[in-house]
């Protein structure tokens, strides 16, 4: 039998004969099911389509080597060597990212924009001679490689003087106008949950406490990006279109539903939503390829590698989440090469693999439809805006793929029809493999789309989707199959800044607490743990170099994540040896914020000396917990 003939037969014998009685004949299309519980808007659903795009942490941080910026720093600090926002765009693009956002204001307050509502801006940097613009650079650069662009703007303001009281949220008002108007459209306006503390405050030098909702009054601001932008997605406060993933790992939760309670947001809550709830608010998983959001050059070694950003886009994009994955431009302005390598590599692979839906000249037929427009076939015609649905009360369908021969596959996509709502509480696929049906996966929630990668590919001659609950009847768009394409490998590098140190060869000569090594692994994953130093009870590490070097400072990282019963030191005392018996002091000091932005910090001593052995002690937490914890520590030389 020709494969014409055997699709045309199957589509007479199954699809026409679950039709309801006259519908193949009736003139009329069905009316289309009525949408259950909260839909998205049409913002909104326009933002389901982006799936992935880039983040662009870009300041006064990268040439600071800081993650959170004080707000005291000099703008003459901000100066891009060969800034290329070309460049930059390219590297989104060869992720296959669908947009950009970009910093125009971190916590520090400095702008990248030349406004004249502030001196804290790129107008006083030597950049281009204070005649540059950043914003309007990138905005111009995504627009040439039709790339939608974004913007991230700090509600915290560690630089303003009159943060925390009514002037400045007038301030950050006429900021968000200058931004919504210049440069323009925009995907994404971007507002940071991090809020109040300390700072510089125009010279005040003190901590702020504001209560966020009622100091921002969150609705108005949305409104009035709204108002200037229409299409623009707002992040992230309740009342926002989109909403916190709940971690800065990647990670969406299983099932992560796009709905939650009319309430402030719970971080609990924003990791998988909550089914059936009020308002239609999905989740964007941001994560950055290195640890930090800003470059260092320190981190080199540690950006995540092609394999590790495919499983994040599973887990993110394949659980109906938007990526936003953060690329961060180094002190020339520029990806860094490595990054750029594992871009292309990530981006080849997921372009390879989503090329080619092996199930398009497939057959599809199905337990019931809903009719004319209606039709099981609707899920393979690649149209998002087009569904299979069956008649209402039937909740629980099926329907199965006849697969033409010779494909395998093991990247399986679901996606449900959003104007109408999540409707599929649970599904299950099978396959059928000579002759014996098996089931491949069984989860909760489809919602923009369910990845589902299988351990190895099968060739399987039917596949099928069951729903197994659903409230109303279902309406799939999409039911794919792939051949998934391994990205190619990219070695890890030490760092391409040879003052870095590698830690590969160094040793633990002593510690206060079992499991020392973990500090030198390159992994903030794992994390060297003990009862909190006080009195008497001394916590510290000496490490041995594998050479002399002329040691210029120290770096410590703390645990990424928030740890309940245990947090990093709150200061230092640092030394250094030559022979690991006569030490001269190094530094002695706090590390700053350490507890809240859970980032690396860099200590320059006065001066670069020569030593072969660091010594670090701790004498205390940084939070009262009855564990200190530190994640890892390294070493950098002088500038040559
Ligand atoms: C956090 C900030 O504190 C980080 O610096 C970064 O901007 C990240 C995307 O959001 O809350």
């Amino acid at each position: 039998m020709t494969d014409v003939s055997r699709r045309t037969l199957l589509a007479t014998t199954l699809v026409a004969g679950t039709l309801p009685a006259g519908a193949a004949r009736a003139a009329t299309k069905p009316r289309a099911p009525q949408p259950w519980g909260a839909v998205p808007s049409p913002r909104q659903w326009r933002w389901h389509g982006r799936e992935a795009y880039a983040f662009v942490h870009f300041s006064i941080n990268t040439y600071t080597d800081k993650e959170w910026g004080f707000g005291d720093e000099s703008p003459k600090l901000f100066n891009p060597s060969d800034f290329d926002a070309d460049q930059i765009v390219a590297a989104a693009k060869a992720a296959d990212l669908r947009g950009l956002i970009l910093t125009a204001k971190h916590h520090d307050g400095f702008c990248l924009w030349p406004t004249n509502l502030t001196e804290h801006c790129i107008r006083n940097s030597p950049y281009k001679d204070g005649k540059g613009d950043i914003v309007r650079e990138m905005a111009d650069a995504c627009r040439r490689a039709n790339l939608p662009f974004g913007l991230y703007l700090s509600p915290w303001d560690r630089n303003h003087a009159q943060y925390g009281r009514p002037e400045y949220i007038t301030y950050y008002r006429a900021q968000l106008t200058e931004l919504c108007t210049r440069y323009g459209e925009l995907f994404e306006v971007w507002f940071d949950g991090a809020n109040g503390g300390d700072g510089y405050y125009g010279g005040a030098r003190e901590a702020r406490k504001i209560d966020a909702p009622r100091y921002y009054n969150w609705p108005s601001i949305i409104a009035l990006v709204h108002k200037l932008q229409p299409n623009a997605c707002t992040f992230d406060p309740l009342g926002a279109d989109i909403r916190w993933v709940g971690n800065e790992d990647g990670v969406a939760g299983d099932p992560c539903w796009p709905t939650m309670p009319n309430k402030p947001y719970d971080q609990k809550d924003g990791n998988s939503g909550v089914r059936g709830a009020e308002l239609w608010w999905p989740a964007e998983t941001d994560v950055s390829i290195r640890p930090g959001w800003f470059y260092h050059a320190d981190e080199d070694s540690k950006v995540k590698s092609p394999e590790r950003l495919i499983r994040l886009y599973d887990e993110s994009v394949g659980r109906g989440t938007n990526l936003n994955l953060n690329i961060p431009p180094d002190r020339r302005g520029r990806i860094a090469d490595q990054d750029m390598k594992i871009l292309k590599s990530f981006g080849d692979a997921i372009r390879a693999t989503f090329a080619q839906d092996l199930a398009k000249d497939a057959v599809a037929s199905a337990s019931h439809s809903r009719g004319r427009g209606f039709e099981p076939a609707r899920v393979l015609d690649g149209d998002r805006e087009s569904y299979w649905s069956v008649p209402d009360g039937v909740t629980t369908p099926s329907l199965t793929l006849d697969l033409p021969p010779g494909h395998s596959f093991d990247v399986i996509r679901l996606r449900e029809y959003l104007p109408l709502g999540v409707r599929v509480t649970r599904f299950a696929i099978d396959a059928e493999v000579d002759g014996r049906w098996q089931t491949l996966a069984e989860h909760a929630c489809i919602s923009a789309q369910r990845i589902v990668r299988l351990e190895k590919p099968i060739a399987a001659r039917r596949v099928r989707l069951r729903i197994l609950e659903a409230p109303v009847a279902p309406a799939i768009s999409e039911f794919a199959l792939f051949r998934s394409v391994a990205p190619v490998d990219v070695p890890a590098i030490v760092s391409s800044d040879p003052t870095v140190l590698d830690t590969a060869g160094w040793k633990i000569v002593e510690a206060s607490a079992p499991g020392a090594e973990k500090l030198l692994d390159n992994d903030a994953g794992t994390i060297w743990a003990q009862p909190a130093p006080g009195a008497g009870k001394p916590a510290g590490v000496t490490v041995a170099l594998p050479e002399t070097v002329l040691l210029a400072g120290f770096s410590l990282t703390p645990s990424r994540h928030v740890m309940t019963n245990a947090a990093p030191p709150r200061g230092y005392v640092a030394e250094t040896s030559v022979d690991g018996k006569q030490w001269q002091p190094a530094a002695t000091g706090e590390f700053s914020n350490i507890a809240y932005a859970l980032s690396t910090q860099r200590i320059t001593f006065a001066a670069p000396r020569t030593a072969r052995f660091l010594r670090l002690r701790f004498a205390e937490t940084a939070l009262p917990t009855p564990r200190l914890a530190v994640a890892g520590i390294g070493g950098f030389t002088a500038t040559q």
